[in-house]
């Protein structure tokens, strides 16, 4: 058990005491992503009601050559930074087909998680042979300014799996402006994003039958009695999800059973009965969304690829 005075040193201490201590209460879903939080999406991605990932990758084995005609360009030599990469099962099919037709690329696959970048530059040469792959591991921004400072060739910059959802409306548009403001005219982004469909659809995706998102969210409450000494009952906590198809927002919530209070590391925190924490928004988007946020932070939007239900875009944007 580490020492008190280093968990109350952490960031994500710092983060969990901040947001349980205002109204409403709210948890940033960024922290879901611990060896725990990873298998349980791991397993939502394989439910049968979450279908932002099948679209995608639908997307990537069924319209591989279209994508990389339109980031190959010209066929010049390009960097091609994966934000988030994860385990890279998507974009693995886009980086099979380039490698492949000879192009000219290296994979600069970038994530917080040490765990991903070291399996990355581990596994990819075994399963993609002649790639050339630098992986970076740390924050989003720091690691572009590190991409462009070991290379200036062009960059197409991926983002995909609809994780700009993970932000409200606004902040998509500010974390565009400020991507935007790390390229240079000729870069390119392709992002995935999730698109407003029937309602019944998108809330089944967050309120899956067998329960995993459920246990996805709980798992920020145990992994804070994990790591940061907290005494979170987990049952006395139920999950929660709305859909909201005029703003397309879909948010998830952790809604305490009974009145309690829980000890976080020696920070008290008080629940009322049936008080809640705001735990994610995985916002939904209409194509026209998608342009003009491209358009109003500095990109032209160039390609548009759906999957066949026409759920999904992936879209490729000119800097
Ligand atoms: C990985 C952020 C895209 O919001 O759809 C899945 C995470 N949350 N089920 C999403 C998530 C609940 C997912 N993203």
């Amino acid at each position: 058990m580490p020492q008190p005075s280093v968990i109350s040193d952490t960031q994500f201490y710092k983060d969990v005491v901040k947001g349980l201590s205002g109204t409403p209460k709210r948890l940033d879903s960024k922290y879901f992503y611990d060896a725990q939080g990873d298998k349980i999406f791991q397993e939502l991605m394989n439910c049968e009601e979450y279908y932002p990932t099948n679209c995608e990758l639908e997307i990537f084995t069924q319209k591989t050559a279209e994508l990389a005609r339109s980031i190959i360009a010209d066929g010049d030599a390009f960097d091609l930074i994966e934000l988030g990469a994860g385990d890279a099962t998507k974009s693995s099919h886009l980086l099979k087909y380039l490698i492949d037709e000879k192009a000219d690329f290296t994979y600069l696959p970038i994530d917080i998680s040490e765990n991903v970048i070291s399996y990355l530059n581990i596994t990819l040469p075994v399963t993609l042979p002649g790639i050339k792959i630098t992986g970076l591991q740390g924050e989003y921004f720091n690691m572009l300014k590190k991409a462009a400072a070991i290379s200036d060739k062009r960059k197409v910059v991926m983002f995909l799996g609809s994780n700009i959802g993970n932000m409200q409306v606004k902040d998509a548009e500010a974390f565009c402006k400020v991507l935007r403001d790390h390229l240079s005219p000729g870069d390119m982004v392709l992002i995935g994003i999730d698109l407003k469909k029937n309602p019944h659809t998108v809330l089944a995706a967050y309120n899956d039958k067998r329960g995993i998102t459920k246990r996805f969210n709980l798992n920020l409450l145990e992994r804070i009695n994990r790591e940061l000494n907290g005494s979170f009952s987990i049952p006395q906590f139920d999950h929660y999800a709305t859909y909201d198809p005029e703003s397309g927002a879909c948010r998830s919530y952790l809604v305490s059973l009974q009145e309690q209070q829980v000890n976080i590391n020696g920070q008290l925190v008080s629940f009322a009965k049936n008080e809640y924490i705001y735990m994610e928004i995985s916002q939904k988007f209409t194509v026209e969304q998608v342009n003009s946020m491209a358009k109003s932070t500095g990109f032209k939007p160039l390609h548009q690829f759906f999957d066949s239900k026409g759920w999904f875009v992936d879209a490729i944007w000119l800097a």
